[in-house]
């Protein structure tokens, strides 16, 4: 008996000892489990005569209960003093401001919401978005657009080259994004409709002219296209594109090695107030430059000039977005200042529709 009464004291000190949830499971499986102090006096029950089981019997369980009772109770309290302590810890200062998601922070630079616009113009037409490498040979960006070896235009071109390879050949940063029309005359056969906007290089750097550009030039190629409809194009392109029910337009002979004839193009504006405005006014601003697919373009592609014609156009995509959104400085464009994106830059989800309004 006393052998019991020295085991429950220990037991029930060792309950009283233990400081953690896990101290109090130790504790539980030495006394009660399958191979615990008390589970192993139960078992010697069973070899006792029938007088020492009815003394020895309600011994051992009366000490079993009050044991489970304890490690019951000091689990319990031990559950909660952690539960406490976790809260203590973990306390939510809720006066803090709640922190905006990133879709609240981050912006979209409003070059990408230009392209964004433009591209969706142009997609409703039924024009395809076709787009091709930066790094380009001689042949694809000067040679098969009709600029000859040696032509004037190469140099104004201020290409960026890079050194030449074991062939001897030197690729360069394109110049404008017409290889990329190069590209899918020699891969596709016509009706051709694509737009093709992305960057551009050249060896240029003042204010109104960085060393990387961007360039949204657009290609048709069928056995009927013509001027008239190259004419409707833009004017729609123009309309949907400063969100007026009208403009004016009037064209301007140009050259480009590309096309013949070469026209610029320019649109009515307004330049009375602090800003310029499209649609109105008796005042012109020169847009973009376009023409007349050269028959040496067509020929260097395969294509036989007395039976296809295309039109093409080149616009600049940044000056195309400082004109629409107010912004004055064009190298602010590529600075990655913070403070300039959060003020010009657009909201993720506000992705230009026709249906929607393009800025709306
Ligand atoms: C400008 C003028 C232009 C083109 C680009 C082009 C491309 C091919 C054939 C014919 Cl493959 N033309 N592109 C045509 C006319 C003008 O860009 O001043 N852009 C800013």
């Amino acid at each position: 008996m006393s052998d019991l009464t020295q085991l429950e004291e220990k037991i029930l000190s060792d309950i009283a000892g233990a400081d953690s949830e896990q101290a109090i499971e130790t504790v539980r499986v030495a006394a009660l489990g399958k191979k615990g102090a008390i589970s192993e006096r139960l078992k010697t029950l069973g070899a006792m005569t029938p007088e020492e089981r009815q003394v020895m019997g309600p011994a051992i369980n009366g000490l079993k209960s009050r044991v489970s009772e304890a490690i019951g109770a000091r689990k319990q309290a031990l559950h909660e003093s952690a539960i406490d302590e976790r809260l203590a810890r973990e306390t939510v200062d809720v006066t803090l401001p709640v922190r905006p998601s990133p879709l609240e922070t981050g912006r979209i630079h409003p070059i990408s919401q230009v392209v964004d616009e433009i591209t969706a113009i142009f997609s409703d037409m039924g024009f395809s978005i076709a787009e091709g490498p930066d790094i380009e040979t001689d042949y694809y960006n000067f040679t098969a657009l009709n600029f000859p070896e040696g032509h004037p235009a190469r140099e104004m071109h201020d290409t960026f080259f890079f050194s030449p390879d074991d062939t001897g050949e030197r690729k360069l940063l394109r110049t404008h994004t017409s290889p990329v029309q190069i590209h899918t005359m020699e891969k596709q056969s016509p009706p051709i409709r694509i737009v093709i906007p992305g960057k551009t290089y050249r060896c240029d750097s003042d204010p109104t002219h960085t060393p990387m550009f961007h360039q949204l030039e657009g290609l048709v190629v069928d056995e009927s296209a013509n001027i008239a409809n190259l004419k409707w194009v833009l004017q729609e392109f123009c309309k949907a594109y400063f969100e007026v029910p009208s403009l004016n337009m009037r064209f301007r002979p140009s050259y480009f090695p590309f096309t013949e004839p070469s026209l610029e193009l320019d649109i009515q504006c307004d330049r009375s107030g602090s800003e310029v405005r499209f649609g109105e006014g008796d005042d012109w601003m020169e847009i973009l430059g376009c023409g007349m697919v050269h028959r040496n373009i067509l020929r260097n592609v395969g294509l036989d000039p007395d039976v296809y014609q295309g039109f093409a156009w080149g616009i600049g995509i940044d000056r195309l977005a400082m004109l629409k959104y107010g912004m004055p400085d064009l190298r602010a464009f590529f600075d990655a200042d913070i403070r300039w994106l959060r003020h010009y830059g657009f909201r993720p989800l506000d992705m230009p529709t026709l249906f929607a309004g393009l800025s709306a």
